[in-house]
C-alpha cells in the first residue's frame, strides 16, 4: 500500500466507501468530516454533480484516443480553459497523470529548453531540503525528505539542495508568512559560486511546502529566489501540486505570493481528484524557444494518457464548479476565521508551533521522547474515531479542507484536534 505500514493497517483497517460534499462515510457507515480534501486534492468537495456528469458523458462518448501524432478536441479545450485561470503569460500546458509526473516533466522541459536555446551545459537541478516533489526519480532527487530517498540508491546526477526554511526559534506561532528567513534564499548564490551558475538549469521549490509539515515561505524569500534565478539565467519552477487551484486564496500560489516562476506544476485540484491528472504550465517564451528548433518532435516526451479524454472532462467539470462557486478565491474570505481557529490552539498540551496560510494549517506537536511520529499518528487515529479526517506528517498535523467548508465545520475540525491532542499521552 502507498506510504502505509501494511502490517499495522491490516490489523485495523480504515476503509472509506462513500463521499459527498464535505464528508466521507466509512465502510461500516460512520460519517467523517473531511479536513484534508482527500489528500489535498478535492478542493470543490466530493462527488460534485457537474464533474460526475461530465465524466459520465465523456466515458460514453470517447473513452480513449491515441496521443502521439494525434489529438482530440477536449484536450485542447481543457488546455485553453485551464490556461485561462493561470497567471498571464502561461498559455501553454503539458498534461501528465500525477504530481510526480508533472515534476519530472517540468525538470525535463527545463533541461530541454536550455539545450534548445543553445545552453546545453546547464544540466544541474537544485531542490530544497524538506521539499516534496513526488516519488519518481527526478522528483525524488530534487526532493529533500531523507526517508523518501534512503532505499533507492544514488538517483539522478548533478542535483544539489538549498536549506529548508523552517526556523522554529525565530518564527514559531507566525500567522501567515513568517517574518524571518528571506536570507535562506541566498544559499542559491552559494551554490552558484560552488558549481558555476552556467551549469545550473533550474531550481524547484514548493511555494509553500506541504508534505514536509506546512512550511510557509518567509516574507521576501520567494522574491529573493526569483531575483537570483533571473540574475543567473536559471529557470525557477514552482511545484504547485498542493498550492494550485485556490488553496491559498488565489488560483495559484505564485499569485498569492506575487512571485512568478518560469514553469509550474499542478495535479490534485486540477480535476478535483476525480480522475488522475497533472499539468505543467509553461511560460510562453519557453514554448516559443522550442518552436524555433529543428523540424520534428520539439519535446521528446509524453505519456500514453497525457490529456486523457475522461480526465479532461473531469477537469472541465471542475473548472465549471470552481467558477460557479467562486472557489478559486473563496479561501481568502475564510482565511481570518481559519487562522484564528488554528491559533486558538496555542497553549494546548504538546503543541509547539502553529502555521497557516490560505486554507492550510500545520500544528506541530512535540515528538514523544524516543518515538517520533507516534503522538501525531495517535492523534490521527483518535480524530478518525471522533468523526474528523485529519492528516499527519511526522508529528505535524496538516489540515487542508475542501474549499466549500463552512465556518462551523472549521470550528469542529479544530475543536476535535484540540481534544484528541489533549487526550494523547
Ligand atoms: N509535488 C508536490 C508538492 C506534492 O505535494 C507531488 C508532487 C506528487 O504528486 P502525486 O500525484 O504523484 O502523488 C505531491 C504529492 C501529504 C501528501 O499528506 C502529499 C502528497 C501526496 C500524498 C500525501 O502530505 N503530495
Amino acid at each position: 500500500m502507498p506510504f502505509t505500514a501494511n502490517r499495522q493497517f491490516k490489523k485495523s483497517p480504515r476503509l472509506l466507501a462513500r463521499a459527498e460534499g464535505m464528508f466521507y462515510w466509512t465502510a461500516d457507515g460512520r460519517q467523517l468530516l473531511d479536513g484534508t480534501a482527500g489528500l489535498w486534492c478535492v478542493n470543490a468537495g466530493h462527488c460534485r454533480p457537474k464533474i460526475v456528469e461530465a465524466v459520465r458523458r465523456q466515458v460514453g462518448e470517447m473513452d480513449f484516443a491515441p496521443t502521439f501524432q494525434m489529438g482530440h478536441p477536449i484536450a485542447f479545450e481543457f488546455a485553453a480553459r485551464v490556461a485561462g485561470v493561470a497567471p498571464p503569460g502561461f498559455s501553454r500546458v503539458f498534461f501528465t497523470n500525477s504530481g510526480s509526473e508533472s515534476v519530472d516533466t517540468a525538470l525535463k522541459i527545463a533541461l530541454a529548453y536550455h539545450r534548445a536555446h543553445g545552453e546545453a551545459g546547464r544540466y544541474r537541478l537544485i531542490g530544497r531540503e524538506r521539499g516534496y516533489h513526488g516519488v519518481n526519480f527526478g522528483g525524488m532527487a530534487v526532493g529533500g525528505i531523507a526517508a523518501n530517498k534512503k532505499m533507492f540508491g544514488p538517483g539522478v546526477a548533478g542535483v544539489d539542495h538549498i536549506r529548508h526554511t523552517h526556523d522554529l526559534s525565530r518564527n514559531s506561532f507566525s500567522r501567515g508568512q513568517p517574518a524571518h528567513g528571506a536570507e535562506f534564499a541566498d544559499e542559491l548564490e552559494r551554490l552558484c559560486a560552488l558549481h558555476d551558475a552556467s551549469s545550473i538549469a533550474a531550481v524547484i521549490v514548493e511555494p509553500l511546502a506541504g508534505s514536509a509539515g506546512v512550511l510557509v515561505p518567509p516574507a521576501g524569500y520567494l522574491e529573493r529566489l526569483r531575483e537570483i534565478c533571473s540574475k543567473h539565467g536559471i529557470l525557477l519552477i514552482f511545484d504547485e501540486v498542493i498550492t494550485g487551484f485556490g488553496r491559498l486564496g488565489k488560483p495559484f500560489g505564485s499569485q498569492r505570493f506575487g512571485v512568478m516562476p518560469d514553469l509550474f506544476t499542478s495535479a490534485k485540484g486540477l480535476t478535483n481528484g476525480t480522475v488522475p491528472m497533472g499539468a505543467v504550465f509553461i511560460k510562453d517564451s519557453i514554448y516559443e524557444a522550442f518552436m524555433q528548433g529543428p523540424a520534428g518532435i520539439e519535446l521528446f516526451h509524453g505519456y500514453t494518457y497525457s490529456g486523457h479524454p475522461v480526465a479532461c472532462a473531469a477537469g472541465i467539470g471542475t473548472l465549471d464548479t470552481y467558477a460557479e462557486e467562486g472557489l478559486l478565491t473563496r479561501a481568502a474570505s475564510l482565511e481570518k476565521h481559519w487562522e484564528d481557529a488554528a491559533h486558538a490552539l496555542k497553549g494546548t498540551r504538546h503543541v509547539i508551533d502553529i502555521r497557516n496560510c490560505g486554507l492550510i494549517a500545520g500544528i506541530e506537536l512535540e515528538p514523544r521522547r524516543g518515538a517520533p511520529g507516534a503522538r501525531g499518528y495517535e492523534a490521527f487515529v483518535k480524530a478518525f474515531e471522533n468523526g474528523v479526517l485529519i492528516r499527519v506528517t511526522g508529528d505535524t498535523i496538516a489540515l487542508s479542507p475542501p474549499l466549500i467548508i463552512e465556518k462551523p465545520q472549521i470550528d469542529r475540525i479544530f475543536d476535535t484536534v484540540r481534544s484528541v491532542v489533549t487526550a494523547t499521552p
